[in-house]
């Protein structure tokens, strides 16, 4: 097998500057954390389907539906960690492997939104078959929608929409996991301009045994115009297996999702033509980074599926199984979890629609909503799951159950896709790093009164409220319904207390805050409980609005799941100032020093004199 072992030196990482301008980002999550309620992409909840589009996805969902329960066999796609080939052709005949490429280009067309609604029922069936036709469409070909020329779409789209040929993205390599930026495989350009040599291999690539189609990551020369120093930058290539030199390892053996083929890929001088870049010489990472933010949304709707089924199996038992005389479903134990299941997904299913609702509107802020999103929904997913099983108990631990096969495939949703530890941080530091530009925007402001009266004034206000103990200053009451007035009250109060405590952060570390990942992983969970508090509050107001039948049910479960997020956010943002938190944090590190140089565990055992 093919290893390269790159000579190239390693690119230098830029330091992250923690005070950098976005101006006027329309994303509620950023302008959370300069103490902020943008609420252009929250209120009122969006509602971007048109009539048609509603009709053509409540049209499709049946033979989809029918697709999933008659023809596919989940089990055992699962046994024999593959998909038929006749299951393969449904799924073609379904249109299933172009749902986003427009139709003039052999594709199904469909919306943000309404491929959101599709990837639901495969989410609830299938979780392997999801991944193939997730790394296909929603990374392995998205660059070539975002970022192709009308050239490369008109050659690559057609075939790759109707599942002639599969795509796959090709970014982790052993060395480069989370650190995106560190990729060694190298794309060099022959003397005549005309080509790029790639060399270099790629690990766990989903698709990656037997996709046609590959968007690839590889490092290239790239010369700055003002000072004429050559140095290598990530580009993205549109590769073909057919251009020689391109090879795949076997099926990676996987705790789940074993019906999707995982498998090295390895590029041996393939000579890729010039015009099969994508997005630009250098802009490869930019490239990447989108492909993800965009595909994320699509795999929370695909997880309420999972839940809605693993809900539906736990809620089956709860109703039948009598214990003690009484149907289980009578305890508050069950209760209490039956809810709670019905919490988690109700967040992830407003967070997932609201976020493609505002990419069907055009928005382009909302990489941090999007990244807190695949966060929440992974963990949701999980728990749910995990919950169900216990609520049916023994049962629920038999292979005929049907849970144990979702447990395993959802186990690799925190792991890939940036794992959700790499994630909260990203969230924590792009969030402290817009708030640093905004407090030195503030300074300049203070330089020349006179000119941003505005700025100067509303921010006076709110620190003089914050500073004689007086909040309340962001009201979300004119957004909400009036029954969940006291629960906006909280996350206004939220608000605050985040921005504040971000403006702490930053005033305290500056930029070496970039260091302090117990502190950033406390503010990115405050942020992701502070942005499910809005999208319930939002959906549930939208609900009441409609009269839908279940609004005073969604009512109570925004207000649990605020009064709860709530306490939770003062908690975390409590425990990034608090001297014993700190101590704790400090403490936590000490022990973890101590087992990494002794490699192994450090207490004494209890049976030891
Ligand atoms: S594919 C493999 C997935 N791999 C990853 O996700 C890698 C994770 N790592 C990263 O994301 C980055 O390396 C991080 C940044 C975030 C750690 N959007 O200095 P920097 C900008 C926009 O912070 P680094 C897989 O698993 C940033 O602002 N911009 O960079 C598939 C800065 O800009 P500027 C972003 O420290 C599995 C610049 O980049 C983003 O190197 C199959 C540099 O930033 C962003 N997100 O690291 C899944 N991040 O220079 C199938 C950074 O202007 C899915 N930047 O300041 C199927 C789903 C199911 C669907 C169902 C279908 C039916």
């Amino acid at each position: 097998m093919y290893k390269v072992q790159s000579t190239a030196p390693k690119p230098q990482r830029k330091e992250r500057k923690m005070d950098k301008v976005v101006k006027d980002s329309k994303s509620f999550v950023l302008n959370m954390f300069k103490g902020l309620a943008q609420t252009e992409q929250v209120f009122p909840y969006p509602d971007v389907l048109t009539e048609e589009q509603r009709e053509t996805i409540e049209s499709v969902l049946d033979p989809v539906e029918k697709f999933f329960t008659e023809q596919n066999d989940a089990a055992r796609n699962d046994a024999t960690e593959t998909i038929d080939e006749v299951t393969l052709q449904g799924l073609r005949e379904l249109g299933a492997f172009g749902l986003q490429v427009p139709q003039e280009l052999d594709g199904v067309g469909l919306s943000n939104t309404q491929y959101g609604r599709m990837t639901e029922i495969v989410g609830a069936h299938d979780l392997g078959v999801a991944i193939t036709m997730g790394a296909h469409q929603s990374i392995g070909f998205k660059g070539i929608l975002l970022f192709g020329t009308p050239e490369q779409k008109q050659k690559y789209l057609p075939k790759l929409a109707v599942g002639e040929k599969m795509a796959a993205f090709c970014l982790t390599e052993p060395a480069s996991g989370s650190d995106a930026s560190s990729i060694k495989t190298r794309a060099v350009p022959t003397e005549d301009g005309k080509h790029y040599i790639l060399n270099g291999s790629k690990i766990w690539i989903s698709n990656g045994g037997f996709a046609e189609v590959m968007t690839v990551f590889a490092q290239t020369p790239v010369k700055d115009e003002t000072t004429g120093e050559v140095k290598d930058k990530v580009t993205a290539f549109i590769v073909e297996r057919g251009f020689g030199g391109v090879t795949s390892g076997p099926p990676e053996k996987k705790m789940g999702i074993k019906a999707s083929n995982t498998a090295e890929v390895y590029y041996e001088d393939v000579k890729v033509p010039a015009e099969n870049v994508l997005g630009g010489i250098g802009g490869g990472f930019k490239v990447a980074m989108n492909i993800l933010n965009n595909g994320r949304f699509g795999m929370v709707t695909a997880l309420t599926g999972t839940m809605r089924y693993s809900m539906q199996k736990a809620i089956d038992h709860a109703t039948n199984r009598t214990q003690f005389g009484r149907r289980i479903d009578s305890f508050g134990t069950i209760q209490e979890k039956l809810a709670r299941m019905a919490l988690l997904h109700y967040v992830t299913e407003s967070m997932g629609y609201m976020i493609s609702s505002n990419m069907d509107r055009g928005s382009v802020d909302f990489q941090l909503e999007a990244a807190i999103s695949k966060v929440f929904a992974s963990e949701a997913a999980w728990t749910v799951t995990d919950e169900a099983i216990q609520v049916m108990g023994g049962m629920g631990y038999m292979k005929d159950a049907g849970l144990e096969r979702v447990l395993r495939d959802l186990r690799i949703f925190r792991i890939f896709e940036g794992t959700n530890d790499i994630l909260r941080i990203f969230v924590a530091l792009t969030g402290l790093q817009s708030a640093g530009g905004y407090l030195k925007e503030l300074q300049r402001a203070l330089k020349n009164p006179a000119a941003n009266m505005g700025m100067i004034f509303s921010e006076g206000v709110t620190r003089a409220r914050r500073a004689v103990g007086l909040t309340g200053g962001i009201s979300l009451d004119e957004h909400v319904d009036p029954d969940l007035r006291p629960a906006a009250q909280l996350a206004g109060r939220a608000i605050e207390a985040f921005g504040h405590t971000s403006e702490q952060m930053l005033m305290r570390y500056g930029k070496n805050v970039v260091d302090e990942q117990f502190l950033l992983n406390r503010l990115a969970e405050a942020a992701i409980d502070l942005y499910a508090m809005t999208v319930v509050l939002s959906r549930a107001t939208r609900s009441a609005k409609l009269n839908h039948p279940s609004a005073e049910l969604e009512k109570k479960m925004a207000t649990v799941w605020c009064n709860e997020a709530s306490d939770r956010i003062q908690l975390n943002l409590t425990a990034i100032s608090s001297k014993v938190a700190n101590e704790n944090f400090k403490n936590l590190a000490t022990i973890s020093r101590a087992m990494c140089d002794k490699g192994g565990i450090v207490t004494t055992h209890p049976l030891e004199k």
